[in-house]
């Protein structure tokens, strides 16, 4: 049952750190002002689509013509996908990098524990999941707000039957200039190349990365990431936990005009770097297993 915005606001009522309102009608959201930064999370997907650290341009990007509306993939923030990333293995109508993002999460509670602000969301599995996976689980996702990010997601098989998942914290961070970032911590990795055909080989990155095309990878790392953003003189690091893929997307021109709810020139001001469980990097989930994946992301100086 979808919590409407009295429910929201009666859960934060007593913690100022954290409001409740609809950023259009029926699209929940739950506003944090933490002593560090500031944030904006939808209770569609729990998905974070803000994120500010203080006296600093945002850190992830939303499509201007991003859509908020029950159902519809929100493109931009930290879309959770979930339990599967990219195209459903055997079912081609079912919808892209799974149902967990288009789904309303319960918002479970929200406290301050010292400088952070920590909001817990929770999703279940119901009739309309079982229409993608029959299985029985809990998801709970963890967003902690500070001078850090952290978005935290813990899967649950409540079932006797195993199944195998794959997914992805897809974080759109944005940039000042794609044309004048370095991503760092991909050096050295081999990643299947999404562009070419799929029996390709992998692919060594001999350097760090720039983006002057299209790039659609899934690197076989562990490693953090670093995109060094020489336009706005800064570092975001993106550290991770419980991923052995990382998954670094950008349309380019062309994928830009095809996506109709990313502007024409939207390209230009993003890059995802995407904590993941991707490709050959799929746990099997056994009865009343858990696995947890984690991003963490912050400010460096450029360096
Ligand atoms: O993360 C990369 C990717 O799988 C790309 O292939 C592209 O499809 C992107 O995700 C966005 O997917 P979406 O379903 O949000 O349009």
């Amino acid at each position: 049952m979808k919590q409407s915005i009295d429910d929201l606001a009666n859960l934060v009522l007593g913690t100022p750190e954290i409001s409740a309102t609809e950023l259009e009608p029926g699209f929940p959201v739950l506003e944090v002002k933490a002593a560090g930064s500031s944030a904006t999370i939808a209770l569609q997907g729990a998905q974070v689509l803000t994120w500010v650290p203080k006296d600093q341009p945002g850190a992830l990007y939303v499509s201007p013509r991003a859509k908020m509306t029950e159902g519809v993939a929100c493109r931009g923030g930290i879309p959770i996908c979930w339990p599967w990333f990219g195209k459903h293995p055997e079912e081609p109508d079912f919808p892209s990098h799974g149902f967990a993002r288009t789904m309303f999460w319960e918002f479970v509670e929200g406290e301050v524990v010292g400088s952070m602000v920590r909001l817990i969301f929770r999703l279940e599995s119901n009739e309309e999941t079982k229409k993608y996976l029959e299985q029985d689980f809990e998801l709970t996702a963890t967003v902690t707000v500070s001078d850090k990010l952290r978005v935290k997601l813990q899967m649950k098989n409540l079932s006797e039957e195993p199944f195998k998942v794959s997914c992805a914290l897809h974080s759109y961070l944005s940039v000042g200039d794609i044309e004048k970032i370095q991503l760092e911590g991909v050096k050295g990795a081999h990643y299947v190349d999404k562009l070419l055909p799929e029996d390709a080989e992998a692919v060594y990155q001999e350097k760090n990365l720039q983006i002057k095309g299209e790039v659609d990878r899934i690197y076989d790392s562990m490693s953090s990431v670093l995109l060094r953003d020489l336009e706005r003189g800064r570092s975001v690091f993106v550290d991770k936990a419980g991923s052995k893929s990382t998954v670094i997307w950008n349309p380019w021109k062309e994928r830009s005009k095809e996506l109709a709810d990313l502007p024409d020139k939207g390209y230009r001001e993003f890059v995802c770097v995407e904590v993941a469980n991707a490709g050959k990097d799929q746990p099997t989930l056994r009865q009343n297993s858990t696995h947890t994946i984690e991003t963490v992301m912050g400010l460096r100086p450029l360096g």
